[in-house]
């Protein structure tokens, strides 16, 4: 096979991104090394999003390796004309894939992309990818974002998805610290925004080390309102559902969930793009301004 100018390319950035990690997933700390796990479950909660993966699955293997699978339709296996490798191979080696392949447009988690999965592939010692997809199990093989072999049709195979299993470079990051909290407090977030989507964490790692918490299922048919809800749990809510509005403009969604209680306080929590939003925003401040001016309308037509 040939050498070609694109293959440079692809050497070249998986270098810049060992070379400067900080400058793609923030740091090399525990954090840094989170975000590895965050990028690869972004990009299947973004085929969530749009419409087609219903559950996915995280496990941290005893070596610090993750293991991540969706039920979505699978990366596409099949060879692109202009680059001569398939979407899967893309995808893993070409920074700023997302968005690339299959249009999907509005439907994004996270604030890279899509473009994760590439980062994810230079920092890591070993990743595989695994796809169902087209009657067949698909596997192809990196080390430190290099191709070390084909994409293969391993055997005849149903349904569809995509498991990604990769072990972050102790070179870059040294040896694998997780913390269950922080990962299972993210996935809980996750699931409560994207209501239905179910999002398991098993950690034999943390099993192995000791740890009474190692297992950890979400999901919530309500979404935000569940969220609301809970929130409002073992408090006195002044009704008996949160209000819950959902608009979709030009593909731009908009949910926001409301209950008030009986206390003085207010707690809110704002995200864009499945992102905390601690800060908050104009998403926000436009809000609590909409929803004073429905307030004020409505109690000056009542007369109060
Ligand atoms: C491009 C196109 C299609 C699916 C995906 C990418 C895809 C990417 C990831 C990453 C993790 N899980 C994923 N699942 C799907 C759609 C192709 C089609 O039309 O079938």
């Amino acid at each position: 096979s040939q050498y070609t100018a694109q293959d440079i390319q692809v050497l070249e950035g998986m270098e810049a991104v060992r070379r400067r990690p900080g400058m793609y997933i923030g740091s090399t700390d525990h954090r840094g090394l989170h975000h590895l796990i965050y990028e690869i479950v972004d990009n299947a909660v973004d085929e969530a999003m749009a419409g087609y993966c219903t559950a996915i699955t995280i496990h941290i293997e005893p070596s610090g390796a993750v293991r991540v699978e969706d039920d979505g339709r699978g990366i596409p296996v099949d060879i692109h004309p202009a680059t001569g490798k398939s979407a899967v191979e893309t995808v893993m080696t070409t920074l700023h894939a997302g968005g690339k392949f299959g249009g999907k447009g509005y439907t994004v988690s996270g604030g890279l992309h899509g473009v994760g999965a590439s980062v994810v592939n230079a920092l890591s010692s070993s990743l595989r990818v695994e796809v169902r997809r087209e009657g067949y199990l698909w596997g192809q093989n990196f080390e430190k974002g290099i191709t070390t072999s084909p994409l293969e049709q391993l055997k005849k195979a149903s349904g569809t998805g995509t498991t990604t299993t990769f072990l972050p470079d102790e070179d870059i990051f040294g040896p694998p610290e997780y913390n269950f909290e922080d990962l299972s407090q993210r996935f809980k977030e996750m699931a409560y925004l994207n209501r239905g989507l179910q999002i398991t964490l098993i950690s034999e790692w943390h099993k192995e080390q000791g740890y009474k918490q190692w297992r950890q299922k979400y999901v919530f048919e309500g979404g935000i309102v569940s969220f609301v809800a809970d929130l409002n749990h073992g408090k006195e809510p002044l009704s008996p559902n949160p209000l819950y509005i959902y608009k979709d403009i030009n593909n731009t969604v908009v949910e926001a969930a409301v209950q008030y209680n009986t206390g003085f306080s207010e707690i809110s929590y704002s995200f864009a793009n499945c992102i905390n939003t601690p800060d908050g925003g104009t998403h926000l401040t436009g809000f609590r301004t909409a929803l004073t001016r429905a307030l004020n309308d409505y109690a000056r037509k009542q007369k109060f």
